[in-house]
């Protein structure tokens, strides 16, 4: 194999967000960028030699260039072994099931998950590690810094491998191997679930709709519900991959999959209805004219973990992003079992996950997962729920009621603001920081501010802290008011603002969220001066 040594010029702004280096495709097309950050992330790999690596994308447009790059570059800096999806395909989930199975050193997955895709969208590149987690914020900065350094890379000379085929290649000593994306993953869901139970519940009268929004659930869902469990031909809408993922936007939230939420708040509406993102990690959940905050989620399945045969032992514990309502620490708090607040980024359940101090963690961004893999699951969460609505042979309203008669309800709800000006957002964030000393112990419309300040965390197991991870309003009676500036956008700047409201008069649960936080969202707006500096009277996007 004839490799070579490119000269290059370093990228000042390669930084990577809260998953990966997100940009336009035209970025990731400029001479030398892709090969750039590749190079600077094998550097960073300690003893890459010899050792397996997994590869593959959610298939969007420039996955195909970018595994052929990636490919000739793992050859010429000696990778031993290269595990890829057959046509380039992976879901994220299957990549960290991978590098677990296999003993992979990592996987870099081709995606910028729930952006929308195409020539003139966004791509991505993405690593996790040996634990199949994201990489840590101390690996992604030392890519950077070495982005900012290099000056050359590796790259080996040769034509293109075939990806269409299963098969088993080589280029130089690296080996190649294409296996089907879908088959490790379907059968680590087997070995989770009962599917025996769940295809009684799918091939009789019950009738689920999933949306794979054309991105790379579509494969996964149609295996798994179609041809394993039984249900009807159509169960899986919008079933095939496409480079633009059909021109939508593959954001599981009832603003992007709205023919799905329309079809569950309508007439016709079946039993239960799941959407996933772009790269598969993410889950929305529907039941018959109703919507389950991933929050909610969260909580409900730790409730129910019983009805699981992988859980029925019990939970370690619970894990919830800060700004993920608190109603997963209810349930835990029911079950005796530790609960933790991590930073935003699914890293952050890594260590708690590989120390087995957690069994669930999830995130209000539509992420719910377990210590089966070290991604959140979208797939995953959807059995999950299967198996909560075959064991109880409930409707998801009524398990949604009985669980907020028990543990009372968590209002929640969140406003984003995209593609705001990057300085605006910034703006916005420094006028809530300068803001907090004074906040604390203030009293707005009946409730007093318990704690105002700018999250840091400390990780319970390998002691690393990280600081201002999103503005904090505690109130005296559990209300929640959280800024931050989303991690993961690729034009400008995204604020989040999140508000939280707990009830637990039973004849108060069924009320509009937007109703009962009208306060919250009034103070939040008010604080952050959102109109006065954006020029926006509503938010882009209400979940
Ligand atoms: C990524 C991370 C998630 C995180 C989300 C936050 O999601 O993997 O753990 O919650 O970003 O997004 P933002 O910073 O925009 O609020 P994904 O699905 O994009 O990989």
């Amino acid at each position: 194999m004839e490799t070579r040594t490119v000269a290059t010029n370093p990228f000042l702004d390669q930084r990577a967000g809260t998953s990966g280096l997100r940009k336009k495709v035209s970025v990731f097309q400029q001479p030398h960028y892709l090969e750039n950050y590749i190079q600077s992330l094998f550097l960073c790999i300690p003893d890459l030699a010899g050792k397996t690596l997994v590869l593959g994308g959610d298939g969007r447009y420039f996955n195909r260039q970018a595994i052929q790059t990636i490919i000739r570059m793992a050859a010429a800096n000696g990778l031993g072994h290269l595990i890829v999806g057959r046509q380039g395909l992976f879901s994220t989930p299957a990549v960290s099931n991978l590098i677990r199975q296999r003993s992979a050193v990592g996987g870099i997955i081709l995606t910028a998950s729930h952006n929308p895709a195409g020539p003139h969208q966004d791509f991505g590149v993405k690593y996790n590690g040996r634990n199949g987690g994201p990489a840590t914020e101390q690996f992604t900065d030392s890519v950077w810094a070495n982005s900012r350094e290099i000056k050359e890379y590796q790259i080996a000379i040769s034509s293109d491998i075939d990806l269409e085929h299963e098969s088993h290649t080589a280029l130089g000593d690296m080996s190649i191997e294409v296996i089907d994306p879908v088959h490790d993953y379907a059968s680590l869901m087997e070995r989770l679930f009962d599917f025996d139970a769940l295809s009684r519940l799918l091939s009789g009268t019950f009738r689920m709709r999933f949306d794979a929004l054309h991105a790379i659930t579509g494969p996964y869902a149609t295996d798994i519900f179609e041809k394993r469990l039984g249900a009807p031909e159509g169960t899986v809408l919008n079933g095939t991959p496409l480079q633009d993922f059909g021109g939508g936007h593959p954001d599981p939230n009832l603003v992007y999959a709205k023919p799905l939420a329309d079809l569950m708040f309508s007439a016709q509406s079946p039993d239960f209805g799941a959407a996933s993102d772009g790269d598969g990690d993410r889950n929305m959940i529907l039941g018959q004219g109703i919507f389950v905050t991933p929050s909610d989620s969260l909580a409900v399945l730790a409730a129910n973990a019983g009805c699981i045969p992988a859980y029925a032992a019990g939970l370690k514990g619970i894990a919830r992003s800060m700004p993920t309502s608190q109603a997963a620490d209810a349930v835990a708090e029911s079950l005796g079992i530790p609960h933790f607040e991590t930073p935003t980024g699914w890293k952050f359940f890594g260590n708690l996950l590989d120390a087995g101090k957690i069994t669930f963690c999830g995130e209000e961004s539509f992420g719910t997962g377990s210590d089966h893999v070290r991604e959140k699951d979208g797939l995953w969460a959807v059995l999950a729920w299967l198996s909560i609505l075959e064991h109880t042979r409930l409707p998801v309203r009524d398990i949604m009621l009985q669980h907020w008669q028990r543990h009372g309800r968590h209002y929640y709800s969140r406003h984003d603001y995209e593609e705001i000006p990057a300085e605006t957002g910034q703006e916005i964030m420094d006028t809530l920081r300068a803001q907090l000393p004074v906040l604390q112990g203030q009293q707005f419309a009946g409730r007093q501010v318990h704690i105002a300040d700018d999250f840091t965390y400390t990780d319970p197991v390998d002691g690393t802290t990280s600081q201002h991870q999103g503005i904090r309003l505690l109130f005296t009676d559990g209300a929640r008011l959280v800024f931050r500036i989303s991690g993961t956008g690729t034009s400008g700047a995204t604020l989040r603002v999140y508000h939280e409201q707990h009830e637990k008069d039973p004849e108060r649960l069924q009320r509009d969220p937007q109703r009962v936080l009208r306060d919250l969202v009034m103070l939040g707006r008010g604080l952050a001066r959102i109109e006065a500096l954006t020029g926006r009277k509503a938010p882009t996007v209400i979940t």
